[in-house]
């Protein structure tokens, strides 16, 4: 399987996370997908190629164009105020208030997210632009007829709603590859999520559709972020209402449990017949996650990559979540040589 992966992801270095009333290092650090690319390097998985250049046009089919130009200038925007440290949104428009884009920049970064975790600094705009890249050329590969590609996504994408940053997540790199299917002709597309988190973005900007079908297997929201998305009675609304899925588990689910949310979502994926799959692949089920409460084992990954493949399905796998960086390699590339093959 061919692998694509960009240098310019370290553009993002964020120096805080704000968690526990703290600001640590960052749980989303560029070390995370360099030790992703060296155990790709290191089995063999295939060729890695760097991420075409498609322009913002691609990313603006799933991302509204003010939030787009939000990203790009809001850094300079922030230092240009006089700001000391990273840009970090810290007001909201809560219940009763108006969602109206106010002038000032600490307003404009609340109106443009949803937590707070997630520090902008000098390149985050670059790095995310890449990251999209990344993953619509792992489109383009299979879309061109390779079985699947591996978009070594960095910043991942699945909290990013079309007009909203949040959970290290600026584009959502899986929902502008679907998007990218359905603009070249793909009928319907399934996008399965099995990162620890619900993909809340990819849920809210196909909510209302029903040629991209939408499935995410999470811990459950009313325990751990994103907290105010992600329960099982998101089905869908208008169009949309039945392509949906959410599956919630409690702390400590291993994969004996995991998968049989796995396989109700395969049987919904292959009842919906799409022309295509994009994976949102977090590896922060994994055991030893810092910031998860799933019990996923290294091998599971191989026998999740197994079960993926069996859907018999031109896949793009973009990179989520996944937190344990002396793992990530070896459970992200589990997947991938699980779907070629590998018991
Ligand atoms: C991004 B992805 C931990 C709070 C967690 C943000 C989690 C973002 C996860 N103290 N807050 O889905 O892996
Ligand atoms: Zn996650």
């Amino acid at each position: 399987m061919k692998t694509i992966f960009s240098p310019l992801h370290s553009r993002r270095h964020v120096k805080t996370e704000l968690d526990g009333g703290l600001l640590i290092e960052p749980h989303e650090k560029p070390s995370r997908a360099e030790t992703i690319l060296a155990r790709v390097k290191d089995q063999a998985l295939g060729e890695v190629l760097p991420p075409e250049e498609f322009g913002l046009e691609p990313i603006k089919r799933v991302h509204t164009a003010d939030y787009v130009a939000f990203l790009e200038t809001c850094w300079d925007e922030w230092v240009a105020e006089g700001k000391p440290g990273e840009a970090i949104p810290a007001v909201w428009a809560g219940r009763g208030m108006r969602h109206r884009l106010p002038k000032d920049i600490d307003g404009r970064l609340g109106y443009y997210s949803f937590a707070a975790e997630t520090s902008i600094s000098d390149g985050t705009f670059e790095a995310a632009c890449a990251s999209a890249n990344v993953a619509l050329t792992a489109q383009r590969l299979v879309a061109n007829g390779e079985r699947a590609a591996f978009a070594l996504c960095r910043p991942p994408g699945h909290h990013a709603h079309a007009d909203l940053f949040g959970g290290y997540c600026f584009f959502n790199n899986a929902a502008i590859a679907a998007q990218a299917f359905r603009d070249q002709g793909y009928g319907r597309v399934a996008i399965l999520d099995v990162d620890f988190h619900h993909g809340n973005g990819t849920q809210a900007i196909f909510y209302n559709r029903n040629d991209v079908l939408t499935i995410s297997l999470h811990g459950d929201p009313d325990l751990v972020f994103p907290h105010f998305l992600g329960f099982e009675d998101e089905t869908g609304e208008a169009d949309g209402e039945g392509y949906n899925l959410n599956i919630v588990y409690p702390p400590n689910t291993p994969y004996s449990i995991w998968s049989q949310g796995l396989e109700t979502a395969c049987q919904r994926i292959a009842e919906f017949k799409p022309d295509a799959l994009v994976i949102a692949l977090g590896v922060d089920t994994f055991e030893e996650d810092p910031i998860s409460f799933f019990k996923l084992t290294s091998d599971d990954y191989l026998t999740l990559g197994q079960r993926l493949e069996q859907l018999g399905l031109p896949t793009v796998f973009t990179m989520e979540g996944g937190y344990d960086v002396d793992a990530i390699g070896v459970n992200a590339v589990n997947v991938m040589q699980g779907f070629e093959g590998k018991t």
